[in-house]
């Protein structure tokens, strides 16, 4: 019998596991309503599915766990969290996440418990009470199967001395593990974070007391973890934002490093203290550690300096150019610097004596404190990235010397290992990948990038070819899924035997451990995103950590094979009959569906992208360079904000280019027909044409007042008598774009050609979202009066839908073939679909509009097979292709 580690393990629909290469963990906070006012309003108001739409949001966003509250005098809590996790229980976008049920009252988190269907945690138990009241709670919260906080408070009160958060965490640990054998892995200790530099003497430990508390609480309990609230510590400083996030980043760093692991707050990793200005960083450390009397003075007397500046130094420090060369290389490499690059690799060859020696003494020691720091998460990635871009241009100067060099003497130099990487057939996105490439070229791998839309044979002949030691997939569509089944069978089939990783959005750890990793025998790593490719990538090359790895892998993916084959007590999913008859109710009786105004195609040649660049949703530009945030706000956070202003900068510089020299052109096309629904089929006329739309229909098992939606449900049905229409675009901004990438990359700068690419998708879903205001306004003309901002717009405030095929309201892509038929969409908006149905050029979206006011966004999530063949048949396909193309939402096993 193997041992599981101890670790955390949680869960909503999804498994959260917290291993020690956690960096921490971060919970979402805007479902509390004692936090966030624009929560509190919703549910006071009972607008209970807008308060959904906040749950989603702090999911899609990264919050790994959410915390709900309900702590509030006007409301009854216990039947709000109820109403509340029944509601998000039933959107598995919402519910993939564990929940933290967060109360001070008992009886509140009673309630909430008993409404999680996986495993959360209760926010928190503590001896205030007593050891009995303590007892019976934990009692109980293990009962439900969640894990816990423990505040540090006891019947003396709050602890604010190492001493006695130490001492009264510790008798909550005996108590919990000796008592009732509650697992030290689902204790959370959350010593209390209290306001410093109040000018009261005795507060000045605070921080202090909290950070060390911590060490020793991580040192006496290793499996449990520490969690609390940052934004308390910075209390005083109120108003001067700059300054608190000087503080919290301070806080969190050393916090983090004593082993805090938990909290509410955004922070995926730590800045370098560098982003500080050092004056203010200083003087904040003095304040933080407690290390003068006058520290609050000192702190107070520059503070007012820093009042609307955001705490970053403004004149460049050029000290670092006096250093000797080898050290300078570094200060370069680290900082993303290029302007001496060439000069100073230059006065390194001279020195060296076989121009390799740069690349494999300076520069690599450089790259390694670069891949040091990303590693421990005290570098971002648009840094890391900066930094590949310095490292590549040092390596292209140098390289006509090496090869002069190799043909005088044979010597090629040793690289780590050589990764052959490609997104596969029928895929066209690449930035995913790309970043991956470029952090694992700064670790000193060889990488070979085929590019986009690789079929399988390419792939394996050059891995064959270059005898690589790894080979890379990326997919960011469902159908990829099915073709890494097929680069992985045919591995297989021609004998291949080096290591298999799997990346990119749809991906996950389960599709590859239950339909990748079976078909291959050599070791198949499912890799989440670019700081975890490194590890990844350098634990399968090694001689001593490969064997550990691998069968630490295998394990893993073994049990989630094991756990599929016993699913059989998971929710049910209901009949296609039962979820049909609890359908959405449009209400046609009442209902007169609006008329377009300018009904037919409508075509945008040319669209001027100044228009578009305004109306940019950036979270998501953001969350591409791996910074977690919402837009604006990301730019003063304690953590990433220093990182993203200076991201935000070069971003708006380049769309100033972009719009000015034209680097690209945008074009588009819409068209708004007469529809009407049958079952779960729209049927369009277009002219002439008449086309069918097939839907999914969701089959969870819902309360009777919640429907299970599918999309047909939002257009008349024919014997409704009423005429209804449907609409649908597509759009691409990135026409052009090859020109201005191949520039970039043939200049080494893959940070400027990762930007383009992610500015050009900003630009295309930019272009969806006007267009989608224009016909509310204007084509269809059903909301011409609206007048919402931006804001109002990300957060899809106004009336009608746009989904698209492969969102989860409607995940089969395929349907984009009638979508285009019907749109002409490859002659009037330049866009191709690819075998697998992705677009090309890929910044580009397509999809529907829906008029209906009650329309709304869902996700339909897993199909039974009873569906599948109904689905097959209406579309007149067989079952078996129907179950490729959405392999992701089978609710069991095809063959
Ligand atoms: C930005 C975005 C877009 C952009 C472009 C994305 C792009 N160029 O890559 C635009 C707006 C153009 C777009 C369009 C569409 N999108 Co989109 N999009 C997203 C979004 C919001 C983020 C994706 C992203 O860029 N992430 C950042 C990058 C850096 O991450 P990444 O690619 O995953 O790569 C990281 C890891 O996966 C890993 N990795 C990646 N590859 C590899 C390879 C190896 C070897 C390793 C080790 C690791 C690794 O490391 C990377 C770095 O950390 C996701 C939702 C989401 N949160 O994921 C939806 C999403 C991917 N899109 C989706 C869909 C459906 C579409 C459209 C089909 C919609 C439509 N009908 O128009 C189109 C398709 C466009 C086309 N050309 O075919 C779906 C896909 C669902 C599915 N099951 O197929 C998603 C998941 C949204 C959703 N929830 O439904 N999209």
């Amino acid at each position: 019998m193997s041992l599981l580690p101890r670790w955390t393990r949680l869960s909503g629909l999804e498994p959260l596991q917290i291993t020690p290469e956690t960096n921490f963990v971060n919970v979402g906070e805007r479902t509390n309503v004692t936090g966030s006012a624009q929560f509190k309003k919703l549910i006071l108001e009972g607008r209970l599915d807008e308060a959904v739409v906040v749950a989603r949001q702090q999911v899609e966003n990264g919050a790994q766990v959410i915390d709900v509250n309900m702590d509030e005098g006007l409301l009854d809590s216990a039947k709000a969290m109820v109403d509340f996790l029944n509601l998000i229980a039933a959107e598995p976008d919402i519910a993939r996440v564990p929940v933290m049920v967060d109360s001070s009252s008992f009886r509140v988190i009673e309630a909430g418990l008993k409404c999680l269907q996986g495993k959360g945690i209760v926010n928190s138990i503590s001896l205030k009470e007593g050891e009995e009241e303590f007892l019976r709670q934990a009692r109980l919260v293990r009962r439900y199967g969640a894990a816990v906080v423990v505040m540090a408070f006891d019947e003396q009160g709050q602890a604010d001395t190492v001493e006695r958060k130490v001492e009264i965490c510790s008798r909550a640990y005996g108590l919990l593990t000796d008592k009732i054998g509650f697992p030290p892995e689902d204790i959370i200790f959350d010593p209390n974070v209290f306001a410093i530099a109040t000018g009261i003497e005795e507060h000045d430990g605070y921080a202090v007391a909290f950070i060390e508390a911590v060490r020793e609480l991580k040192r006496r309990f290793p499996h449990s973890h520490v969690s609390g609230g940052v934004s308390n510590v910075s209390f005083s400083f109120r108003g001067n934002e700059p300054v608190r996030q000087a503080i919290h980043v301070v806080f969190l760093y050393h916090a983090i490093g004593a082993g805090m692991d938990m909290g509410i707050v955004n922070a995926g990793a730590l800045p370098l203290y560098d982003d500080l200005d050092p004056e203010l960083r200083e003087r904040v450390e003095d304040v933080v550690l407690n290390r003068r009397r006058d520290a609050t003075e000192r702190l107070l007397k520059i503070a007012d300096r820093y009042r609307g500046r955001k705490g970053e130094k403004r004149a460049e420090d050029l000290r670092w150019r006096d250093r000797p060369v080898r050290e300078r290389l570094t200060h370069a490499l680290v900082h993303g610097i290029d302007a001496w690059i060439e000069a100073d690799v230059e006065e390194a060859r001279v020195q060296a004596t076989r121009p390799l020696d740069v690349i494999e003494g300076p520069l690599m020691d450089g790259m390694n404190v670069v891949g040091d720091l990303f590693g421990a998460g005290k570098m971002f990635l648009p840094q890391v990235v900066k930094s590949a871009r310095v490292m590549k241009k040092a390596v292209a100067y140098l390289l006509p010397f090496i090869e002069a060099e190799k043909r005088r003497t044979g010597d090629t130099g040793r690289s780590n290992g050589k990764i052959v990487l490609a997104t596969v057939k029928g895929d066209v996105h690449d930035i995913g990948k790309n970043i991956v490439g470029v952090v694992l070229a700064c670790n000193n791998f060889e990488v070979i990038d085929l590019g986009v839309m690789v079929p399988a044979q390419v792939i394996l002949d050059r891995a064959k070819a270059e005898n690589a030691d790894l080979v890379g997939l990326s997919g960011l569509i469902t159908p990829s899924l099915e073709e890494m089944s097929h680069v992985a069978r045919e591995m297989e089939r021609q004998g291949l035997r080096m290591p298999l990783l799997i990346g990119g959005a749809t991906t996950s750890r389960a599709h590859t451990a239950l339909r990748i990793d079976p078909h291959y025998r050599a070791p198949t790593v499912w890799v989440k995103d670019a700081s975890r490719a490194v590890g990844v990538a350098q634990s399968l090359i090694s001689m001593e950590l490969r064997e550990p790895f691998v069968a630490a892998n295998e394990a893993d993916y073994a049990e989630i094979r094991e756990r599929h084959r016993n699913r059989g007590d998971g929710k049910r999913l209901v009949s296609l009959q039962k979820a049909r008859g609890q359908r959405f109710d449009g209400g046609w009786q009442d209902y007169e569906p609006p008329a377009p105004r300018q009904p037919g195609l409508h075509v945008f040649e040319d669209y001027p992208l100044a228009e578009l660049v305004e109306m940019i949703d950036w979270t998501p530009f953001f969350n591409t360079w791996e910074l977690a945030g919402r837009f604006p706000a990301i730019l003063d956070d304690a953590v990433v904000g220093a990182q993203a202003r200076e991201l935000y900068r070069d971003a708006r510089a380049m769309l100033d280019r972009i719009v000015a020299e034209r680097w690209l052109s945008a074009k588009g096309v819409l068209g708004l027909w007469p529809a009407h629904a049958e079952g779960d089929d729209v049927v369009v006329q277009a002219g002439a044409d008449a086309a069918t739309l097939h839907f999914l229909r969701q089959q969870v098992d819902k309360p009777v007042d919640r429907p299970d939606f599918c999309l047909a449900d939002f257009i008349a049905p024919r014997d409704s008598g009423r005429q209804d229409w449907i609409g649908a675009f597509a759009v691409t901004a990135g026409l052009g774009i090859e020109r201005h990438v191949a520039r970039f990359e043939a200049a080494h700068d893959d940070y400027n050609a990762i930007l383009l690419k992610a500015l050009a998708d900003r630009l295309a879903e930019a272009f969806a979202e006007r267009l989608h205001q224009r016909v509310r306004r204007e084509f269809w003309g059903y909301a011409a009066d609206e007048a919402l901002d931006n804001e109002a717009l990300i957060a899809e405030r106004y009336r009608g839908i746009r989904p698209a095929p492969g969102y989860p309201a409607c995940p089969d892509h395929s349907e984009k073939a009638t979508l285009f038929r019907l749109l002409d969409a490859q002659r009037h908006a330049g866009v191709e679909l690819t075998e697998s149905f992705a677009m090309y050029p890929a910044a580009a979206v397509s999809g529907y509009y829906f008029s209906h006011p009650r329309s709304q966004y869902f996700v339909v999530g897993r199909v039974s097979k009873e569906q599948v063949q109904d689905y097959a048949r209406r579309k007149g396909v067989d079952v078996a292709q129907v179950e490729r193309w959405l392999a992701s939402n089978l609710d069991y096993d095809p063959e």
